[in-house]
């Protein structure tokens, strides 16, 4: 059986799309932020990151694979149930584009966002705080836009059908809806996102999730 540990619109959402596109039977385990259970000794013997999420599956030497980072989360599951379509095909151009814009997202807009949202954590004086936050939210709207850039007018960002990628963009995008500029607020990212959220494994991932998709970009 799979497992994704997860927490309500965390790094766990794009997994939680993928794993209710391919729809395998699998356990949501919440991993209750307001109790800091991502440092309880149970989850760090897991992710060591203290991080979410986490999943669990059966690996191919029958034991159980454990594996962190949402990216490398949903990529396996695409490998692994390459008849969902999450990606295009191996060795195709459209494949090469979705790697692109994958590490993009998981290696530049994403720490971005996490160095807005923990400030506190990148600074030994708590009055460096807003500077830090002011100069993340400065870069997040470079990467936003150069994303707005590379969207132009197609539906979704690699081809004409959703990917992971488009469902890893979306759940970046809720985490910049308390910034003066959204990730919405870019070229036609707004259209492009709602497109997204409308994607029936989205809407039912809110729904397991106890989110309101009106509320979910801000
Ligand atoms: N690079 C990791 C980042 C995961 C991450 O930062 N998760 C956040 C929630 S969105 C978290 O666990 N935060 C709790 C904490 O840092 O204490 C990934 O993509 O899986």
């Amino acid at each position: 059986m799979i497992t994704l540990h997860y927490y309500p619109g965390n790094a766990s959402f794009a997994p939680h799309v993928c794993l209710t596109k391919i729809g395998v039977p699998f356990t949501l385990d919440l991993v209750d932020r307001q109790a800091e259970a991502q440092r309880s000794p149970g989850y760090t013997a897991l992710n060591p990151n203290q991080r979410i999420p986490t999943l669990i599956c059966p690996g191919d030497e029958g034991s159980d694979l454990v594996l962190w980072e949402a990216a490398a989360i949903c990529l396996h599951l695409a490998d692994l149930y390459s008849s969902a379509a999450l990606m295009p095909a191996p060795g195709s151009s459209a494949r090469g584009r979705a790697y692109k814009l994958l590490m993009f997202l998981t290696n530049t807009l994403q720490p971005e966002i996490l160095t807005y949202h923990y400030a506190d954590r990148h600074v030994t004086d708590p009055a460096a705080v807003p500077a830090v936050r002011a100069k993340a939210e400065e870069r997040i709207g470079r990467w936003l836009a150069v994303l707005a850039d590379e969207l132009g007018d197609r539906p979704f960002l690699v081809g004409d059908d959703p990917t992971l990628v488009d469902y890893y963009f979306l759940m970046n995008a809720r985490w910049t809806r308390k910034l003066a500029k959204k990730a919405g607020d870019y070229g036609q990212a707004g259209p492009y996102l709602d497109r997204v959220l409308a994607v029936s494994e989205v809407r039912r991932t809110l729904d397991a999730e106890g989110l309101d998709p009106d509320r979910f970009l801000g």
